[in-house]
């Protein structure tokens, strides 16, 4: 059969529609595909839920291809080899304590896993608002991130979603739209954004884990933004921490959406 470019013009154009269409009314709206966002999304597509991951960039990954300083390896502590071995990601003992992969490996396999279990990625979507019902975030508010960059007046469109996870690393979108919009208190200490603290990888590490939680009535965070949001740490290029948050907040959404089975974002 003769190629013909309109033909591949039209496939292009109604398979992302469907895909874009079946991810309209989400269980689990994830902004953000650096590892915690991804291996999240992974996990809820593995129990059936309908995931959604929009991401502002071309590239997937957030922070994790780079390694340190570009040093294109990662170190994960015991406890986070665990989520590589699931994944079949391969890793090498540095020390009793330390494994070392390669990070384009660890990128790629963990993105390969997270699409094949079901996982809808859109990359070059930015989030730029959410969709709010009683006080509790029900969606997000998306647009083409070269309209964002280039400060374009296009309107956006809208998803619905059950939840929403702010994975999206040190600057905490989400959460910061809705401390600037809302005008509410976040399920904080303060009921503002704590705010990230300088490196002490100890702690962060640990509090990554804790700081995983429910930040806003339907927006949980996870990675490097519970952190952020709840005022810990940073602890520089280890990524167990990410992985094992990105296990929890999954785990924690995987509970309530069990309870609330059947139910509407309007009810
Ligand atoms: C769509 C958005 C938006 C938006 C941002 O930074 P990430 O890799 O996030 P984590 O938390 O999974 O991993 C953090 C890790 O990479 C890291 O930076 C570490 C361990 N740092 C320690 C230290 O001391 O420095 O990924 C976040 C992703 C990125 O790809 C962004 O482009 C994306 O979120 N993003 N996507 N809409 N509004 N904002």
């Amino acid at each position: 059969m003769a190629l013909d470019e309109l033909k591949i013009t039209q496939a292009i154009i109604e398979r992302f529609t469907e895909k874009l269409k079946s991810a309209l009314n989400l269980d689990v709206a994830i902004v953000g595909a650096g590892p915690s966002g991804m291996v999240a999304s992974y996990y809820l597509a593995k129990e059936g839920y309908n995931v959604a991951i929009f991401e502002r960039k071309l590239s997937i990954g957030g922070g994790m291809w780079g390694g340190g300083m570009m040093f294109n390896q990662i170190v994960v502590q015991k406890a986070g080899k665990r989520i590589l071995d699931d994944f079949g990601v391969k890793s090498l003992p540095y020390n009793e304590e330390y494994f070392t992969a390669d990070a384009i490996e660890a990128t790629t396999v963990i993105c390969a896993k997270a699409c094949q279990a079901g996982v809808k990625m859109f990359n070059c979507i930015s989030m730029e608002d959410v969709v709010v019902r009683k006080g509790r975030v029900c969606g997000l508010v998306i647009n083409w991130s070269p309209v964002e960059m280039t400060g374009l007046h296009v309107d956006p469109l809208v998803v619905h979603a059950r939840y929403v996870i702010d994975a999206t690393g040190h600057t905490t979108e989400v959460i910061k739209v809705i401390e600037r919009k809302m005008g509410e208190r976040l399920l904080t200490p303060s009921g503002k954004i704590e705010g990230e603290k300088s490196l002490w990888v100890e702690i962060a590490e640990t509090t990554t884990i804790e700081n995983t939680k429910e930040a806003y009535p339907g927006i949980f965070v996870t990675g490097m933004a519970a952190n952020a949001t709840f005022g810990s740490y940073r602890m520089g290029p280890i990524f167990g921490g990410m992985l094992l948050s990105g296990e929890k907040v999954a785990q924690l959404i995987h509970e309530r959406l069990k309870g609330e089975k059947g139910k509407s974002v309007d009810e």
